[in-house]
Parts: structure tokens; C-alpha cells; sequence
């Protein structure tokens, strides 16, 4: 996957870190703050900008890659690159929206419903929310159940007709449409479900946990649904 730098192994964490260097696709700067876009801002690309609290991407192998689904459910899963793309596969083009403000127009995603993947594990009664972790070994979101069984909301391995890009959170990735982008957690390791919302990372930060855009937050942007 070629060499990376990562700052975080360094023990530098996302939030406290004023400025560092990210050396890998040239150099970029690497700003901090306790906002949910402002993290690591990486270069702008397509209208996106690209956030990562560990200042780096991590590094994974396809071939080893698996993404966890556990807790309360009736089959624990530890799906591969290949049994994700066995499942059905959904395509959904929405906008994608920060809550800082920036908006990218008519992206298209595709890979799996998460409601696809519940339902091959089996949610257990009491079931009742989901915990998502990423291989970063930091970031972390919450849905509520019913918002995770929603027809919007995606496992995804493919943005624009193209494998997710590592910046963008390759192999995969969430995208839950009709909230903010930091509910879209990148590089996912697993789905955890749990009896009660725990909320994610920006969640502890004071974001709100239901992230609907226009409506959370203390804004008003349209909604992207
Ligand atoms: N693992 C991880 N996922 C993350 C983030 C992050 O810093 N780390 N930032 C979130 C925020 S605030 C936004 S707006 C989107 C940005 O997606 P992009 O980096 O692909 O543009 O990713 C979200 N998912
Ligand atoms: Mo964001």
C-alpha cells in the first residue's frame, strides 16, 4: 500500500496537536481544532476536504481487510472485501454536507445498505443501536437503530465509480445521507450493536448525536434527502 508517515503512531492524537507534517503525496499542512472538519485538513479535492484525526490515513491490506459486525446479534460477521461485494449492492447520489458548511452536489456512492448487512447478522432484541469504530483506532459514530435501518444510509466501497479513495476512507466507509458528514465515518472496522447509543467523537465534543442536516446543530442548511 506504500510507505506512510503516519503522525499518530508518533502518539500525536488529532485534538491538542497545533500544527504538524503529513509527508506522503507531497507535503500538507496539518491543522488541529476542536471542530468536526477542522481536524486534519488535508488538501480540498472535487469540493470535498478531507479530515482525518490522526493526521495521516491508516494502512490496510484488501487481502486481510474485514469488517466486523458483532454485539447483539445472532451471527457475528467478519466480512471480506469479497463477501461485501456478494451482498447487494445499492447506489444512492446525494449531496454530502459538513456541518461547518461546505456541500458536495449529486455524489455517487455504492456498495451495501447497512440495513443489509443487520439484517444478514441477525439484530438481537434489545438491539437498539449501533456502534461504528474505524481502523484509525480513534474515531468512532453512532446511529440509533431505526436510523441505521434506514434506506439511505450506506456501507460504502465506491464513490464517483471508483473504489474509495484511502483519503476518502478506503475500503469502506459510511455514508449516512440525511445527516452531517461526520457522521460518515471513514476507514470502517466495525459495527458493533449495542443496547444504547454511545455517542461518537465529535459526539464527546458536543456535536449532536442526531446530526440530521438543516435541523441539528444550530443550522439551517437544506437537507440533502
Ligand atoms: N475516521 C474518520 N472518519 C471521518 C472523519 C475523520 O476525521 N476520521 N471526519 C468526518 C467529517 S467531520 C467529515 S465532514 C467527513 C469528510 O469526509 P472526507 O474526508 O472524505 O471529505 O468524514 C467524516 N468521517
Ligand atoms: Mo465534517
Amino acid at each position: 500500500m506504500g510507505r506512510r508517515i503516519v503522525l499518530g503512531m508518533l502518539g500525536l492524537g488529532a485534538v491538542g496537536v497545533a500544527a504538524g507534517r503529513w509527508l506522503s503525496d507531497g507535503v500538507t499542512e496539518v491543522v488541529a481544532s476542536t471542530a468536526p472538519g477542522l481536524a486534519n485538513v488535508l488538501p480540498a479535492t472535487g469540493g470535498f476536504r478531507i479530515y482525518t484525526v490522526t493526521s495521516g490515513y491508516p494502512e490496510y491490506d484488501p487481502a486481510t481487510y474485514r469488517l466486523a459486525v458483532n454485539g447483539l446479534v445472532r451471527d457475528e460477521l467478519s466480512l471480506s472485501l469479497a463477501d461485501l461485494a456478494a451482498l447487494p449492492q445499492t447506489g444512492i447520489t446525494k449531496d454530502f454536507q459538513c456541518v461547518t458548511g461546505w456541500r458536495v452536489a449529486n455524489v455517487p456512492w455504492s456498495g451495501v445498505l447497512l440495513r443489509d448487512v443487520l439484517t444478514a447478522a441477525g439484530v438481537e432484541p434489545g438491539g437498539a443501536a449501533l456502534h461504528f469504530t474505524s481502523f484509525d483506532g480513534v474515531y468512532t459514530e453512532s446511529l440509533t437503530m431505526e436510523q441505521g435501518m434506514a434506506p439511505d444510509v450506506l456501507v460504502a466501497t465506491s464513490m464517483f465509480g471508483a473504489p474509495i479513495q484511502e483519503k476518502h476512507g478506503a475500503p469502506v466507509r459510511l455514508y449516512v445521507v440525511p445527516m452531517y458528514g461526520y457522521k460518515s465515518l471513514k476507514w470502517l472496522s466495525g459495527i458493533e450493536v449495542v443496547r444504547d447509543v454511545i455517542p461518537g467523537y465529535w459526539e464527546q465534543l458536543g456535536y449532536d448525536v442526531d446530526a440530521y442536516v438543516g435541523t441539528s446543530n444550530g443550522r439551517s442548511d437544506d437537507p440533502v434527502v
